[in-house]
């Protein structure tokens, strides 16, 4: 799955984004008309972040069905959210469409903001033919402070109304780590409804993954209202009830590639899944010192803005990213 994560500070990264977004929605299938409305946007979110915010990212994400612009930043955050939404608001003297123009431009809107900690924008065009999802996805990435590609990987593979959502991060950074995960999220791909089980053990046996890489893998099947887990190495996981309380899900140590498990399955854990439940998966680029405080009206938001909230506030900067959140209820 593509994506494209990029620090915007100053006026030079606003064309950047520019021209980097517009290249990746150009390869996600958008049409020319969608392919500019990208640009524009991603040029009117790129602006606000270096006149106004503290760390502010763009992203783009790119999957099956769905192409997604996610500003993100640690401040000042918006007072009142709707005002920031009225044409004419904070873009005087500019040519800025402001938000209420990118709300216009996309197929799919939301904004999540608290004054004093930050805010988070998304933008979604849909595309092409639409995988029927058994869950909403979002995903937020960073590639680490002076490498060109993203050692992390992710995935959202749906097939015969099961959908598998993987994370993986490649040791080290670079290409030969992104390499690694990628050979990882493959396997989801190529088969989205072999178990959890049989996925990490073809992971494991896979020699493209020479480096190793750590995975967690998540599998839902909406019909039985059950999810399957199964995590190798460090990723942090946790599983949101309906009432907003959650459970770490726990993954066995070590790493894929390396046929460390000779042959022994790593057992999925079971648990129910229902149109109120949420997952956050992430690997070690972000800090697993976030509380369930933070999330408090997020749950009430899209995934992608979740997974750029949590991205923007926590990411660590000195390693690849990534964040999958994953809602119940159908996609895109
Ligand atoms: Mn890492």
């Amino acid at each position: 799955m593509t994506g494209v994560a990029l620090p915007v500070r100053e006026p030079v990264h606003v064309r950047q984004a520019r021209q980097q977004t517009g290249v990746l929605a150009r390869e996600a299938g958008l049409s020319e008309r969608d392919v500019e409305r990208v640009a524009i946007a991603a040029t009117e979110l790129a602006g606000n972040l270096v006149k106004y915010a503290v760390d502010g990212l763009l992203m783009a994400i790119g999957r099956p069905g769905a192409f997604d612009l996610i500003a993100t930043d640690r401040g000042p955050g918006l007072r009142h959210v709707e005002d920031s939404m009225r044409d004419g608001y904070s873009t005087s003297g500019t040519l800025g469409i402001g938000l209420g123009g990118v709300r216009r431009m996309a197929d799919e809107f939301d904004i999540f903001s608290r004054y004093g900690e930050g805010t988070v924008v998304l933008a979604r065009w849909l595309v092409g033919l639409r995988p029927p999802l058994g869950v909403r996805p979002g995903v937020a990435m960073f590639t680490a402070l002076g490498e060109t590609v993203c050692g992390d990987s992710w995935v959202v593979a749906e097939r015969d109304g099961i959908t598998t959502v993987a994370v993986s991060d490649g040791l080290g950074h670079g290409p030969e780590a992104a390499v690694a995960s990628a050979a990882a999220t493959a396997h989801v791909s190529a088969d989205p409804t072999a178990s959890p089980s049989e996925l990490i053990a073809a992971m494991d046996a896979d020699g493209t993954a020479r480096r190793g890489a750590t995975v967690a893998v998540a599998q839902f099947h909406p019909a039985r209202s059950t999810m399957l887990f199964c995590g190798v190495g460090n990723t942090t996981v946790r599983l949101f009830s309906p009432r907003g309380d959650h459970e770490t899900l726990v993954s066995v140590p070590g790493i894929v590639g390396r046929r460390q498990r000779r042959g022994s399955r790593v057992q999925p854990l079971t648990r129910p899944w229902s149109d109120g439940n949420w997952l956050i998966m992430h690997t070690d680029g972000v800090s697993e010192r976030w509380g369930d405080e933070e999330l408090s009206g997020a749950f009430d938001r899209d995934p992608a803005t979740v997974a750029g909230w949590l991205l923007g506030r926590h990411v660590r900067r000195r390693d690849d990213a990534c964040v999958l959140v994953a809602a119940g209820g159908a996609g895109p």
